[in-house]
């Protein structure tokens, strides 16, 4: 049976690696230039190297596996079919219409996909690509990369807990082509000289703590529910969808301890009484010390907006703290907001939301030059000035059967690096919500610690 260094030659036949002066996409100049691609002109020579990776795996852990797109494209397809693994595509950009999906193919939240890539250098693509994969409930253990070229990639992603099986390494190949005398001495140096010279530090900016964006916090409900984080040790907002005013003010009242807000869609409340519901409420408020947020989604004109947020039976702007608002009707349309914090709704959680890419960079723009805006509600993370408000969360539920698409708080506080998650059914559905609050306060804390570290 050949060996690998005999593979390696078949494969240099086709090109894959020049050697002289080459300028990378980073402006460095390189003495080699590596291009797989031509790999997958060669059918005998994918299906081999298809089974060289797989041969280095423990494909027992694998559910699915997937390309980094497009030159490990055919590679996973390769690999997919001589081993069963079932193919998920990932797309460079979401499709503009349709589903949106980033992600196509068959897959179910939970299960484990072995990524596969061609060469890595700094790694960053790579560190761009698992979260798109992870945002779908899907977990990557492990890497398979054909080449490294010794920059620091590989030992970063190491750093970050994913295991790095690579078939070749630059030098390895090196010492193969002198030894062929393909590389003369003076070649080999000059490439040795180049890898000491070029190991690629990714700075990774850490995520602020709650400290320091209270520090650079501008507005005051801001810098209210920072406070309240900080001293309650919580990121805790509970969404209160109850519909009467007694379930309302009884899980305030178990909940309150724990949260930093509590989360209200009032006009489902059916016996709703300005003097019955939010006096007390406004109590508990002020007993426990969180605030109150109006899950109002506002969607209209400002004139409209306005009208909406201090009249009608239910006065928003007389007891909220903070609302949330879509900024579908533009800038001005968020100026009625005075006196409360507003949350721009940039992305929602739900299957097939029409909050695409493009809305969400536009909505951004809105969110971020307007001086009511505290945040937004988004499933992405978003400028350290704005605080990230996350809903969805849930510790043991998967979806809802309506739409409604579930993270853990390690993953809003690991990947999206949110503020705040927003819990609903996972407290007020509880036996126990008071319990069910506590361990998701705990919970969410926890994962907040740990996204500091990372
Ligand atoms: P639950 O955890 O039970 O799924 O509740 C989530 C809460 O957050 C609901 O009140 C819902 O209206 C709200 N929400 C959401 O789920 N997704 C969004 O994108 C925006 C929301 O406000």
């Amino acid at each position: 049976m050949e060996n690998k260094k005999e593979f390696f030659l078949e494969c240099y036949q086709l090109g894959i690696i020049k050697f002289g002066r080459f300028t990378l996409k980073s402006g460095i100049e390189s003495p080699f230039y590596v291009d797989l691609r031509p790999l997958a002109s060669d059918p005998k020579i994918l299906k081999r190297l298809a089974n060289y990776l797989l041969d280095m795996l423990p494909l027992d852990n694998f559910d699915l596996i997937c390309g980094v797109p497009y030159a490990a494209l055919p590679m996973a397809t390769a690999m997919s079919l001589e081993s069963y693994l079932p193919l998920i595509i990932k797309r460079k950009e979401a499709k503009e219409y349709g589903t949106k999906k980033m992600i196509e193919g068959i897959f179910q939240k939970g299960q484990n996909c072995l990524l596969v890539e061609d060469v890595i250098t700094s790694g960053k693509s790579l560190l761009e690509t698992i979260p798109e994969i992870e945002n779908e409930g899907i977990s990557v253990s492990d890497i398979v990369v054909v080449l490294d070229r010794q920059q620091g990639g590989k030992e970063m992603l190491e750093s970050k807990g994913y295991r790095v099986h690579t078939l070749f390494t630059i030098s390895e190949v090196c010492s193969i082509l002198k030894e062929e005398n393909h590389l003369s001495d003076d070649e080999v140096t000059r490439i040795d000289d180049f890898l000491k010279g070029n190991v690629v530090k990714f700075e990774e900016k850490k995520r602020p703590t709650y400290e320091q964006k209270l520090e650079n916090a501008e507005h005051s409900v801001a810098k209210k529910l920072l406070e309240i984080s900080i001293e309650k040790k919580s990121n805790l907002i509970a969404s209160a969808d109850v519909i009467t005013t007694q379930e309302l003010l009884d899980f305030a009242e178990k909940v309150g301890p724990h949260i930093v807000a509590l989360k209200t869609h009032i006009d489902i409340v059916t016996d709703f009484d300005p003097d019955k519901t939010i006096l007390p409420l406004k109590d508990l408020a002020t007993k426990y010390n969180f605030l109150l947020m109006e899950d109002r989604k506002f969607a209209d004109i400002g004139n409209t907006q306005e009208l909406q947020f201090s009249y009608g039976i239910y006065k928003i702007s007389n007891w909220a703290d903070f609302v949330t608002s879509h900024v579908i009707g533009g800038y001005d349309s968020l100026d009625c907001f005075l006196n409360v914090g507003v949350v721009a709704i940039l992305g929602m959680s739900s299957k097939g939301t029409l909050t695409d890419k493009n809305y969400q960079e536009e909505a951004l723009k809105v969110a971020q030059s307007h001086p009511n805006v505290i945040g937004g509600v988004s499933q992405k993370q978003l400028p350290e000035e704005l605080l990230l408000f996350t809903p969805g969360v849930n510790l043991s539920d998967s979806g809802d059967g309506k739409g409604q698409q579930y993270n853990t708080p390690e993953h809003v506080f690991r990947n999206l690096q949110t503020d705040f998650m927003i819990v609903g059914r996972g407290i007020y559905k509880a036996d126990d919500a008071e319990k069910a609050a506590l361990n998701y306060k705990i919970a969410g804390w926890n994962a907040y610690l740990e996204s500091l570290q990372t």
